[in-house]
């Protein structure tokens, strides 16, 4: 089993086993809990929506623990809790978006190394390649990882994006999961070729697809790419083939266009299964293992589930906080009458 320098992310428990393999494994079991945790709080109107990232687990976490948290930064969409945990942010604060409390979350993006909650499919990949250009002019040695997903591989911000960066070799790496699905759309009917990663070629960059529920593949690929990406080999596409074993959204049913067989093959996948089973029959892991870590995950996702809900909500006035620099006029007008109706 590889053997990364460190995993990144708040330091685990003091009883806590520290292989990486373990590591992993508790990041993602604890992933796994929080997102049933979270689909459970939209069920009772705590959320007015989720995003469910369940099967994706290996793909987040192996990513984002390739990251150096000094230098790097990973840019989201909406389906990124486990690169979240994995990079240490504060996961109530990243809640907090899904609760509709504020926009992008309350966390941190620059001390997190982790930016907003971004819902605009396809646009995390421009802002990483600016930033990543940025950092190249600073000469910070710092990496940019655009997520974006198979659907987002088809918008032309993400094309714009990675020739921009080939062009002028910007240390970035593109991370597209792709889970076959983009909300009811299959993935031949928005991917012509059927690869993402063997687009690359023609950017001028590598590209790789690897086992996106193998996350010891993912966490080797992303580490490579972001190796040469510091040494001034500019980016890569790394390519995590993955299935969204959850619906698009709560609000979403699969039952209407996707045949529940496939659901059911891609569940022998699990990533989270997977590696538990490797780590037995390597003598990694045994029964206490699985339990301790099943303690802490479960405490852990309720401490999050619990704080979430109970979060005050911000002063409605916020709204108008933080559009520009200096409001407009038009702004200030609708303040003013929001703060009449209000009153
Ligand atoms: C620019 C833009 N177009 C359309 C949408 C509506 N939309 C939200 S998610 C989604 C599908 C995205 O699929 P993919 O990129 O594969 O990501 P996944 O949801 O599978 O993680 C669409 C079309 C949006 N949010 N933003
Ligand atoms: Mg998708």
């Amino acid at each position: 089993m590889s053997q990364p320098r460190s995993v990144p992310g708040a330091p685990p428990a003091p009883d806590a086993p520290t292989l990486p393999a373990h590591r992993f494994y508790e990041l993602m079991r604890t992933a796994r809990l929080l997102d049933d945790e979270a689909v459970a709080l939209q069920r009772q109107g705590v959320f007015p929506a989720y995003v469910s990232l369940r099967g994706q687990e290996a793909a987040q976490v192996g990513s984002a623990a390739a990251l150096d948290r000094e230098r790097d930064f990973a840019f989201p969409t909406y389906r990124e809790m486990a690169a979240a945990l994995t990079l240490g942010v504060d996961m109530v604060g990243y809640m907090a978006s899904h609760r509709a409390l504020w926009h992008g979350g309350t966390y941190d993006p620059i001390a997190s190394r982790f930016g907003s909650v971004n819902a605009v499919v396809g646009g995390p990949v421009p802002h990483a390649v600016g930033w990543a250009i940025g950092e190249r002019l600073r000469g910070s040695g710092g990496c940019a990882l655009a997520y974006f997903g198979d659907g987002a591989s088809s918008e032309g911000d993400v094309h714009e994006s990675m020739n921009f960066a080939g062009v002028f070799g910007a240390p970035v790496v593109f991370l597209c999961q792709n889970n076959q699905w983009a909300l009811s759309v299959p993935l031949d009917r928005q991917v012509a070729g059927g690869s993402v990663a063997a687009r690359a070629a023609g950017y001028g960059m590598p590209g790789v697809r690897v086992d996106g529920n193998d996350v010891e593949a993912v966490y080797e690929a992303t580490a490579e790419a972001l190796q040469r990406a510091r040494g001034g080999g500019g980016p890569s596409i790394v390519e995590a083939f993955t299935y969204r074993a959850a619906p698009h959204s709560t609000s979403d049913d699969t039952g209407r266009y996707r045949d529940p067989a496939e659901e059911r093959q891609w569940r022998d996948q699990d990533p989270i299964d997977r590696l538990g089973a490797a780590m037995r029959t390597a003598g990694l892991a045994d029964d206490a293992f699985f339990a301790s870590v099943e303690d802490r995950a479960r405490a852990e996702a309720e401490r999050i589930r619990d704080a979430v809900s109970a979060a005050p909500e911000p002063a409605p006035s916020d709204m108008f906080e933080h559009v520009y620099r200096e409001p407009t006029e038009e702004l200030a007008r609708q303040r003013r009458a929001w703060e009449q109706e209000a009153l």
